[in-house]
C-alpha cells in the first residue's frame, strides 16, 4: 500500500472511529421485563462502562409488549431486555421489533439461537428458566399441609385461598403458566384445571414473580412462577422450597428485542452486543438471578435449577408465541377464569 493509500486509510479509520465514539454516547430508553433488582444492575453496569445515559422502566413482560404496540406509530423505547420469550415472538412477527445479527450469536447455546433464527433474527434469547412453584414450608409445616410436589396437588381442597399465580395478560410467567398447562395437559382439560385452580386462587397478580415474594413473606402458602425466582427467595433467607411439577412443566427463553424505529439504535446495538457477553451474564447471580444463561462462556450459577432433573416439556414457542394462539388463549383465560376470580 502506498503512503497515500495508507494515509487514506488512516483517514478512514479514525473518523470511523470517531463516529462510533460520538454514537456510542447519548441516551438510550430500556424497557427491562425481569426482577428489578437485575435491571437496575444492568443499568449501574452498562452507564459505568459506556457514556450512555440510560432511562429504565420495568413492566412485566406482558405490558411492555402492549406498551411497545401502542407506541409503533412513535416508539419512544429502543430496546427491550428480558421477559419470557412468548410476547417478544409475538411483537416479531407483528413487525414491532427489528432484525438485528449480532457478531455475538455464535457465541450463544443452540436454544438462545434458534429464538433468534425462528423470529428473522428480531429477538434473540438471552436466558432459559424452568417453571415451577415455591411454597412456604413453614406455613405448610404448621398447618400440616400435603408436600405440593405435582400440579394435581394444587388442586386440593386444604389450599383454599393459600395460592397466588399472575394474570397472564399481564405476565409472562403466567402465559408460561397458561401454555404450559395446554401443552401438558390439552386445551380444554387445561381450563378446566384452571378454572379448579381458581378456588384455592387468592390473587392474579400483576407481576409474576409477585406471588413467591408474597409465599416467602408468609402472606400466602404457594406461589406459582419460574423455579428461579423461588431459588432467589430461598437464597434471601427465606424458608421457601422450590418444586419441578411432578407431570412436567415448560420454560421460557428470556428474550431482548431492539424496537422497529429506536430513536437510539447504534445505542441499542451497543446495549444487545453488550448483554451478551459472558461478564454480563456471569453477573447476573450476583442480583439472584439464577437463570441459565444463553452465552456459552457464562457461568452457570450454582443455585440455578439443573434442567437436566426437571421434567421439561418441549415446549412449542412457535405456536405459542404467535399472536393468533396468544390472543386467542388470553381471551379464554379472561372469559373462563378471570371472569370467576375472587
Ligand atoms: O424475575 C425474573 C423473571 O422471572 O422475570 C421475568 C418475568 O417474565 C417477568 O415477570 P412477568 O411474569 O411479570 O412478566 C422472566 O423472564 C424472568 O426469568
Amino acid at each position: 500500500m502506498s503512503l497515500k493509500a495508507l494515509s487514506i486509510a488512516m483517514l478512514a479509520t479514525s473518523a470511523a472511529f470517531t463516529i462510533s465514539q460520538a454514537q456510542a454516547a447519548g441516551s438510550l430508553n430500556v424497557i427491562c421485563s425481569a426482577d428489578v433488582v437485575i435491571c437496575e444492575q444492568l443499568k449501574g453496569d452498562f452507564e459505568k462502562k459506556h457514556d450512555i445515559k440510560v432511562n429504565m422502566v420495568r413492566l412485566s413482560s406482558g405490558e411492555s409488549y402492549a406498551k411497545i404496540r401502542a407506541e409503533s406509530r412513535n416508539p419512544k423505547t429502543d430496546i427491550w431486555w428480558g421477559g419470557t420469550g412468548d410476547p417478544h415472538l409475538q411483537a416479531a412477527s407483528e413487525d414491532l421489533t427489528q432484525e438485528y445479527k449480532s457478531a455475538k450469536l455464535g457465541d450463544l447455546h443452540e436454544w438462545a439461537q434458534k429464538q433468534a433464527a425462528s423470529s428473522g433474527h428480531k429477538t434473540v434469547g438471552i436466558y432459559a428458566g424452568a417453571l415451577g412453584w415455591g411454597y412456604n414450608a413453614d406455613i405448610f409445616k404448621a398447618k400440616g399441609y400435603k408436600e405440593p410436589l405435582c400440579w394435581a396437588d394444587l388442586l386440593n381442597a386444604e389450599l383454599k385461598g393459600e395460592i397466588q399465580v399472575a394474570n397472564p395478560n399481564s405476565s409472562g410467567t403466567a402465559y408460561t403458566t397458561l401454555a404450559s398447562l395446554v401443552q401438558i395437559m390439552g386445551e380444554d382439560e387445561a381450563f378446566e384445571y384452571l378454572k379448579k385452580l381458581n378456588a384455592n386462587i387468592s390473587q392474579y397478580t400483576k407481576s409474576g414473580s409477585a406471588p413467591v415474594k408474597a409465599a416467602a413473606r408468609g402472606e400466602t402458602g404457594l406461589g406459582i412462577v419460574f423455579m428461579h425466582d423461588a431459588i432467589a427467595q430461598a437464597a434471601s433467607g427465606f424458608p421457601v422450597q422450590a418444586v419441578a411439577p411432578c407431570e412436567g412443566t415448560g420454560y421460557e427463553i428470556g428474550s431482548m428485542s431492539i424496537v422497529k424505529g429506536s430513536k437510539n439504535l447504534d445505542n441499542a446495538k451497543v446495549w444487545y452486543d453488550w448483554a451478551l457477553t459472558p461478564e454480563v451474564q456471569s453477573r447476573m447471580k450476583d442480583a439472584k438471578s439464577f437463570q441459565l444463561p444463553s452465552n456459552v462462556s457464562a457461568e452457570i450459577p450454582p443455585e440455578a435449577p439443573k434442567f437436566e432433573n426437571i421434567k421439561l416439556i418441549d415446549y412449542d414457542f412457535a405456536t405459542y408465541g404467535d399472536p393468533k394462539t396468544r390472543k386467542s388463549l388470553l381471551e379464554r383465560w379472561d372469559r373462563e377464569v378471570g371472569s370467576i376470580a375472587n
